[in-house]
């Protein structure tokens, strides 16, 4: 039971506005048993105490305001500045990729997945390829520096295998000349693929008068230059290959009438007429031409996934090459640039393709049609020795 004076003199003073701390002190020093005084300020010391307490939240609260207002400046600080963009690109860029925008957030991959794989890595490609996800393709014509001739053009350079197009010209194409192969008589020349008798002017000569003597035949009446004829010769007419000499016909030298005379085992393109000195040729003359001993050569091809058979064909320069290929399972194909063979092999279908081996070496043949996985090893190999 508490002492009532101390009941009281806490009442009075708790009023003067006293710590419940001074009012102990002072009781004790009174006199007062200590254990009562204690007993009797419980109550205001839990009071006390709450005060402080809430006092301690409002300190509490007020340093969390202030980190907060810290944490908005920081954050409207980052607002303005550069955003880092974050890619993630792994084998198949489409799905793999992440942009990241302003405002959005990216979830980021482990360390390991973002490193981009390189599939190519170790991968080696033949000539004319490229690697591309650890696998060959074959470059395009403008990556290999070339050009695919079009219609009424052909490859002036050479062709380059391994083109996607097949048909790739590194050198650039020319206008086809479609007087290329015409090979015209002498005094003629070719325009637009035809042989036309050059003019006497064209010529560089005159057209005689009949009592004319014709000095250096150029044509049938066409001459170097004329000369005037000795009263003798007036109204003498001679050959085409005589000249009237003192009223007498001559048979003109070869050069007089324009031509050459052909030597040794030479033979003559266009023979003129007889001279002075044997046949005289208006045009030009030839080295005999000696035959390119050629042997036509067949070889049974089949084409199957992904080899060609026989592998290895083996023929001599000048052959004419027939090949006669079948495929065995799928559609298939056979390039061969260096000799402009291109085929494509239909499944279970003879494809029969000739051509001459005009140049000596190991070419490769490809497939140009894709077959499958093994498709870019699918070749085979021509030698012409
Ligand atoms: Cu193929």
């Amino acid at each position: 039971m508490v002492d009532k004076r101390i009941e009281d003199y806490i009442a009075t003073n708790k009023a003067k506005g006293f710590s419940a701390g001074q009012l102990y002190t002072a009781l004790v020093n009174q006199g007062y048993n200590a254990g009562q005084v204690a007993e009797a300020l419980r109550p205001h010391h839990q009071v006390e105490n709450k005060h402080h307490l809430s006092g301690k939240i409002l300190i509490f609260v007020g340093i969390l305001m202030i980190l907060m207002v810290i944490a908005g400046v920081f954050f409207v600080l980052n607002a303005f500045s550069p955003v880092e963009q974050e890619v993630v690109i792994g084998r198949n860029s489409e799905s793999a990729g992440v942009i990241a925008s302003r405002g959005e957030s990216v979830v980021t991959q482990p360390i390991e997945s973002v490193i981009v794989e390189d599939l190519c890595e170790g991968v080696v490609c033949r000539e004319g390829e490229q690697c591309f996800e650890g696998e060959c393709f074959r470059k395009s014509c403008s990556e290999l520096g070339g050009q695919v001739c079009g219609g009424g053009s052909s490859c002036d350079g050479s062709l380059k295998v391994g083109s996607d197009t097949n048909l790739c010209c590194v050198g650039g194409c020319i206008i086809d000349d479609v007087c290329g192969d015409v090979d015209c008589d002498s005094g003629e020349v070719c325009k637009e693929g035809s042989c036309v008798a050059l003019s006497c002017s064209e010529l560089k000569g005159v057209v005689c008068s009949p009592e004319q003597l014709c000095v250096g035949r150029l044509g049938s009446d066409c001459c170097t230059s004329c000369n005037e004829r000795t009263d003798s010769c007036t109204g003498v007419s001679c050959n085409s290959n005589e000249a009237c000499q003192s009223g007498q016909c001559v048979v003109m030298s070869c050069s007089d009438q324009g031509g050459v005379l052909c030597g040794g085992d030479e033979t003559c393109i266009d023979e003129l007429t007889a001279s002075d000195a044997g046949v005289c040729c208006s045009g030009s003359c030839e080295e005999p031409i000696v035959e390119e001993e050629s042997t036509d050569k067949e070889f049974i091809v089949t084409a199957k996934q992904f080899s060609f058979l026989p592998e290895r064909i083996e023929v001599n320069q000048g052959d004419s090459v027939t090949l006669k290929i079948t495929s065995e399972d799928v559609d298939h194909g056979l390039f061969l640039g260096e000799f402009g063979v291109q085929v494509t092999l239909p499944v279970g279908e003879e494809v029969v393709v000739t051509f001459v081996a005009d140049q000596v070496g190991e070419f490769t043949i490809h497939c140009s049609v894709f077959c499958g996985s093994g498709h870019n090893g699918m070749t085979g190999t021509l030698v012409v020795s």
